[in-house]
């Protein structure tokens, strides 16, 4: 029996999903029944709660690895270590109200909700020997919060207006980034960086008009001597403009892929958050990552970010678990950073083996997008296609579409594995009152993330309007992962 209205499978219990549970309950719904809208598996999933692992678990860890450092130390030593409060008794102002550091609710939200930090900087890891550049708007070097850790081999001025790095005094993003990223602690000022002991350096790009060039040469600044940079800026993100980087920056992503992740007294800012917060701030805890095992690559940590995240308790439903077994969302992505499980797994990761890359032939068969309906395409993918670049375990795919309809903005489109995991690439853009056209464009996702890539793809593209009728006419799809 198919299941045509849509579904919601709740757990309740404690009772483990496993990916054939998964494919289970896709079989018994009928995806391309217009009724169904959306499918998700809810799920108690792992919330790995801090007492359990935080520092007991990172202790062990951490005495295995440190061995001949710490051998003269006994488990009890390090535990006293680890409990020495006075080593987080920051005297900058602002800590108490840096939420995302250490959550006792002072906002309001659940105490759980931050980056689980504090063992990793008790366990003497602060981000020492790391080195971040902002791509920013620039850093004041003279900035109370930022001098000590300031780094101008990282920095320099793309703006092509040369004044020496320094951002007229009014613009402070690339500051405040830095700030949240590599903060100076302990000084009396503002609050405490994720990686306080790291170097911080800024490449001036934002004040004005970017070229793609620009970008390009930012992104490859100093590439020897930064290991991560850290980018809180994009296409204009208003919902209605369509656009990526350009073929420079692409390359030089490309090149530089070691892991980009796309003040002073008294001007600290208590209200800089989103999402112009979360790339420094995620920026600094791969810095403490970096420092635990410097020889991670910029998938290493992306493997090690999938695997650790958890739910946050913001009661945010529509999470779903893939046939890897990775839970994801729409908007929170793979959920919060837990920095301490990171680091635990910086210490003994094994590394990843070498990437793969195939594309598929693409699908030029025009099809209508008809008034209030769904157009289904199929692209069947087998390993024996694949020769050399052969993937058994997904890491990132890429949707390429041509899509031509007078109200771009009414349509949504889903990516479907062969596993039955749906990955909306596509959601509905009510301010989008121009495009009429979705130009070859790349739709990426990581939802996908440890599935094997073998058999039929689905593609669906839901039109929610009634009056116009579109087309689609090019869909292919490039895999990236592993063979195991
Ligand atoms: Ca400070």
């Amino acid at each position: 029996m198919k299941f045509v209205s849509p579904i919601i499978v709740c757990y309740t219990g404690n009772k483990e999903i496993s990916a054939s549970d998964i494919r289970h309950y896709h079989d018994l719904v009928d995806m391309n029944a217009v009724r169904v809208k959306w499918v998700a598996l809810q799920t108690p999933l792992t919330r790995v709660k801090r007492t359990v692992f935080g520092e007991l678990r990172l202790i062990d860890i951490y005495r295995t690895t440190f061995k001949a450092r710490e051998k003269k130390n006994s488990r009890e030593k390090v535990l006293e270590k680890f409990r020495n409060t006075s080593l987080i008794n920051f005297n900058d102002p602002l800590f108490g109200e840096q939420w995302y550091l250490l959550n006792k609710g002072q906002t309001g939200s659940a105490p759980d909700n931050d980056i689980n930090v504090l063992p990793v900087w008790k366990s003497g890891i602060t981000g020492k020997g790391v080195r971040i550049s902002v791509l920013d708007d620039g850093i004041h070097p003279q900035s109370e919060e930022v001098a000590q850790n300031y780094d101008s081999t990282s920095s320099e001025d793309l703006s092509f207006k040369k004044s020496n790095y320094n951002p007229i005094p009014e613009n402070s993003h690339g500051t405040y980034c830095a700030a949240i990223a590599a903060g100076v602690a302990n000084n009396n000022v503002c609050g405490v960086g994720v990686a306080y002991d790291a170097k911080i350096g800024g490449v001036r790009i934002i004040d004005g008009p970017v070229t793609d060039a620009q970008e390009a040469m930012a992104l490859i600044h100093a590439l020897e001597h930064v290991d991560i940079y850290t980018a809180s800026w994009g296409p204009n993100d208003d919902g209605k403009s369509i656009a990526g980087p350009g073929l420079l920056a692409k390359l030089a992503f490309l090149k530089g892929i070691s892991e980009v992740v796309p003040e002073g007294k008294g001007k600290c800012r208590k209200t800089f958050q989103g999402t112009s917060a979360a790339a420094p701030m995620a920026a600094g805890v791969i810095a403490l990552m970096l420092q635990a095992n410097p020889r991670l690559t910029w998938r290493d940590v992306q493997h090690i970010i999938i695997k650790t995240s958890r739910i946050p308790s913001t009661g945010e439903s529509r999470w779903s678990v893939n046939a890897a077994g990775h839970h994801y969302h729409l908007k929170i992505g793979f959920g919060i950073l837990d920095t301490a499980k990171m680091v635990a797994e910086a210490l003994t990761w094994k590394f990843v083996k070498p990437l793969h890359l195939w594309t598929t032939p693409a699908i030029t068969q025009t099809k209508f997008i008809l008034p209030y309906k769904s157009t289904i395409i199929r692209l069947l993918v087998k390993k024996s296609f694949m020769s050399t670049q052969r993937i058994d375990s997904l890491e990132s795919v890429s949707a390429s579409v041509n899509i031509i309809h007078p109200r771009c903005s009414k349509l949504e489109i889903f990516l479907i594995s062969p596993s039955g995991t749906i990955s909306q690439i596509l959601t509905k853009r009510p301010l989008d009152t121009d495009n009429f056209r979705i130009p070859y464009w790349e739709f990426t996702s990581l939802h996908f993330w440890g599935e094997d890539p073998n058999g039929l793809w689905t593609l669906k593209i839901s039109n929610h309007e009634g009056e116009h009728k579109g087309m689609v006419d090019y869909f292919s799809l490039s895999l990236m992962g592993t063979e195991l």
